[in-house]
């Protein structure tokens, strides 16, 4: 009852100055001298969390009175970003926060900036799960986020005269209630991290003086948390990234476990009995974020039967109507296996359990595809068995080998009953011997390849575990389905589904462009846009008003100088904001094909250097739009030809940058250190953003939702979700280039078969590098990558060569686009009317009513 009056008391700006001043004064960490920015962000954040903690008691004691099913989340990654002004706004306390601040002399902006960033996760997963919590939340779903309490997150990317450096960032305390939009429900993302029981601490050892005996075994258990996926590399990384994954699994399903008890045996309505385990995937739903909490499943079925006392038959059933899988990739080197020797020495019950499951999986693919066939049999196991390169299991070889015999014996005794063949006993037996012998001849197909490791695929094992199986994008659940886990789709139909990504409208427009949210609600006359964007397909309507696409523009302007004073600040570049703002922001990878747009760059800089020879600067101008091409993203530490691309972007950079012929025609600029933050100051102030990676290789992309939502034009390829991004803005307003997914293989034949045929202008911008005008860097390796030269065995795999002249071309259609400002602004409007699908409240409504069918919505208001 005490919650409940607190429940409706909706703090002012004097409360919320007060509340911050109190905090200041009484938590500790800070002494009372000066009330500096650091310690007011403190103040105010401690101030905010009070608000939260209210809400998330009265969600958390709803949920439990009302036993509702309830859905978790595991990922190993949570790109949150910053929480401050994502917190006030769902609270709807921007303003009062603002007024309160500037009352102790504070600027909310600067108190905010404070905060560092929560980097758990890498890319475009860890920020989906973030993006999900918030949609959660806000649609009042019974939901808790479950992860990892890295000590550091993702490293901080320092951008030098060599290209990347990393170094580790120990990101302040985080407050951890993520609360939803207009209304009180507040979902718990909960992070464990790991320390030693003090029972195992040995005070002994201490006592004695051997401080470092003592502190060994802390330390091993502590270490298991502190850092984001380390380099797995060495055997050390491979083990601690396991004890990592193990963690996150064992922790978050033993406290589901003891929730589910609690629920089902507590209250004073429910009788009073032993716990109905049947029941447990009527109130649990376990979604796993791609395989690195796969060991749910084995963990589970542990507990369940070591622990519970439930029979196998009994816990594999309740497991697999619990879990559900979503996968993230189809790059076959993201595709996680584990050395089964690994498993089994760090976890050797959970092999038993893990052979089990790979037993029963055998059984059914041989009820499937029946016994007869060997080498069909063999193809189906080799392709789906959760073992691979693992002895089949003895009642399997029965099988097969009575099997072998009764086909045998049957034909045989067909033979006999006809009564032209005459065969003596003798001759029966020998045939019958031969036939035999042939059967355990085909039977050695099936003995494993010592020279090869033992592995644990662990996709193969979240397919068969788990009730749901789903891609991100259309596209991209199409080659889960048709390619990646086809046998598993003949076998099981029903559990394949998509789901479309999203990204939340709170963080990445509301929030982050207010400047454009403010348009929008004027024009669409309401602001109910931010939790129901097919609002925003309003916007139709006035893509061609005069009034609308002047607002437009001056708002993209505004955006566009706050871009530049931020590259001034973080690089030291000054750009103009009348250029183009063209922007690639996202981790550096191959097949995302930064190397395709830097060496469009490079092709046009020549081309202008070239005009500049023979014609006078206004033919240039009007010939180039001037650009500000924006490159961002890490490249994984140990990932070397990713960190040469950033030493190639930079190089590109420092060139024509100082160019003085070139002037504001040209920029290239690389943001440091790219994360939620940066993004959440570029995305606004961009026009075009490209998404160009080889066809088929990016399952969804998210950041491609969040630019269309703000009003940039993408240039792409038919890959992820620009597919439907284009469907859905319309064809005319999305700039589209490249091979299709489709063509791929075809196309890499073709190359190696020595069949293609570069085009010139391709080669013009590769010897244009080579010719050293970007520097003495050795550029050798990363133009041969793209020509298959000795030594790099996958000739152009990304197909850069094949793509690029369709991508200058295009490139060129943009510039002739941009020069028309009207038909530029209506495309801007139009995508950011068509970008309604993206919002992952979309998302999360369809997967929590397939997903979920029995669970009921709360609105706790
Ligand atoms: C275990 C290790 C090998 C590993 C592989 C891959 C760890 C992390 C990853 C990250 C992958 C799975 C990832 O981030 N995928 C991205 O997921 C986004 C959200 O669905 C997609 O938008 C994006 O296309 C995809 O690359």
């Amino acid at each position: 009852q005490e919650a409940n009056a607190l429940e409706d008391f909706v703090p002012d700006s004097s409360s919320i100055a007060l509340s911050i001043k109190y905090h200041a004064e009484f938590t500790p960490s800070f002494s009372p001298e000066k009330f500096k920015l650091p310690k007011a962000y403190v103040a105010t954040a401690e101030s905010v969390r009070d608000s939260l903690i209210i809400n998330w008691n009265t969600t958390y004691e709803y949920h439990e009175k009302m036993n509702v099913k309830q859905a978790y989340y595991l990922s190993m990654e949570f790109l949150q970003g910053r929480a401050l002004l994502n917190a006030i706004g769902n609270l709807e306390l921007t303003g009062a926060y603002a007024e309160a601040l500037k009352k102790l002399g504070y600027s909310l902006e600067d108190v905010a900036k404070q905060e560092p960033d929560a980097a758990l996760g890498n890319g475009g997963l860890g920020r989906l799960a973030s993006c999900f919590l918030d949609s959660l939340a806000t649609l009042n779903y019974p939901a808790w986020g479950y992860g990892l309490r890295y000590r550091y997150g993702l490293f901080k990317q320092l951008i030098t005269k060599d290209g990347q450096e990393e170094v580790a960032e120990n990101w302040l305390e985080g407050r951890w209630a993520i609360h939803g939009r207009l209304t009180k429900t507040t979902v718990n993302l909960r992070l464990w991290s790991t320390k030693l029981s003090p029972r195992d601490f040995d005070l002994h050892a201490f006592n004695v003086g051997d401080h470092a005996k003592a502190y060994a075994a802390m330390k091993s258990a502590e270490k298991i948390c502190y850092v984001l996926y380390p380099g797995d590399e060495s055997r050390e990384g491979k083990t601690l990234r396991l004890k990592q994954q193990y963690t996150l699994c064992s922790a978050s399903i033993q406290d589901i476990i003891a929730r589910f008890e609690r629920r089902s045996d507590g209250g004073e309505e429910k009788e009073e009995g032993p716990v109905n385990w049947e029941e447990f995937p009527e109130k649990v739903v376990v979604q796993m974020n791609d395989t690195h909490p796969t060991l749910c499943i084995p963990e589970l079925i542990r507990i369940l039967v070591d622990v519970k006392g439930l029979t196998w038959k009994q816990a594999w059933n309740v497991t697999r109507r619990t879990v559900a899988y979503t996968n993230h990739t189809v790059l076959p080197e993201a595709l996680e296996k584990w050395s089964l020797d690994l498993v089994q020495e760090l976890l050797p019950r959970h092999v038993e359990i893990i052979k089990q499951i790979d037993e029963e999986l055998i059984h059914i693919i041989i009820e499937k595809y029946g016994a007869a066939d060997v080498d069909l049999l063999h193809e189906k196991l080799e392709e789906m068995r959760i073992l691979d390169n693992i002895e089949l299991p003895g009642s399997v070889l029965d099988l097969l080998m009575n099997s072998k015999e009764q086909v045998v014996s049957s034909a045989l005794t067909i033979e006999s009953s006809e009564e032209e063949v005459k065969k003596t006993n003798q001759q029966e037996e020998d045939g019958e011997a031969e036939e035999i012998e042939q059967g355990e001849n085909e039977l050695k197909l099936f003995i494993p390849d010592p020279t090869q490791p033992k592995l644990v695929r662990m996709a193969n094992l979240c397919v068969a575990g788990g009730f749901s199986v789903n891609g991100v994008a259309e596209i991209h659940s199409e080659i889960v389905q048709n390619e990646v886990f086809n046998g598993f789709y003949k076998l099981w139909p029903e559990k394949f589904q998509n789901k479309t990504n999203g990204v939340t409208p709170r963080r990445w427009i509301r929030f982050c462009n207010s400047d454009l949210s403010s348009i929008i609600t004027k024009w669409i006359g309401t602001e109910d846009w931010v939790l129901d964007t097919e609002k925003l397909m309003e916007l139709r309507k006035f893509a061609d008003n005069e009034d609308l696409q002047w607002e437009w523009r001056e708002s993209k302007r505004r955006n566009k100088v706050k871009v530049a004073a931020f590259l001034k600040e973080k690089t030291g570049y000054t750009v103009s904001p009348d250029a183009m703002f063209d922007v690639q922001v996202k981790r550096i990878h191959e097949y995302k094909r930064q190397l395709l747009n830097i060496l469009g760059i490079v092709y046009r800089y020549k081309k202008m250097k070239e005009m500049m020879e023979i014609s006078s600067p206004e033919e240039v101008r009007s010939k180039f739009v001037p650009r500000v091409c924006i490159f961002g993203g890490k490249a994984f530490a140990t990932y070397v030809q990713a960190k040469r691309i950033v030493k190639f972007i930079t190089d590109v950079g420092s060139t024509i940058n100082r160019d003085p012929d070139i002037g504001d025609l040209l920029k290239v600029v690389f943001v440091p250190d790219y994360n939620v933050s940066v993004a959440e100051v570029l995305v606004p102030g961009s026009e075009l953003s490209q998404h160009i990676s080889t066809a088929g290789m990016e399952a969804s992309g998210t950041s491609n939702m969040k630019f269309a939502m703000n009003g940039c034009i993408l240039i792409g390829t038919l890959d992820g979700a620009n597919v439907e991004i284009r469907q859905e803005v319309g064809e005319d307003n999305f700039f589209l280039f490249g091979a299709q997914a489709h063509e791929i293989a075809g196309l890499r034949q073709e190359r190696a078969e020595g069949k293609f045929v570069p085009d010139p202008r391709f080669e013009e911008a590769k010897a244009y590098v080579r010719s050293g005008v970007f520097g003495t860097y050795n550029y050798d390796e990363l133009m041969g990558s793209l020509e298959g030269n000795e030594g790099y065995g996958r000739a152009d795999y990304f197909l850069v060569g094949k793509d690029f002249p369709s991508y200058i071309e295009c490139q060129e259609q943009v510039d002739l686009a941009y020069r028309d400002q009207k038909r530029w602004t209506k495309m801007s409007i139009l995508n950011t009317a068509g970008s309604f699908k993206f919002s992952s409240d979309r998302t999360i409504h369809q997967a929590m009513s397939i997903v979920c069918s029995l669970m009921y919505m709360l609105e706790i208001r």
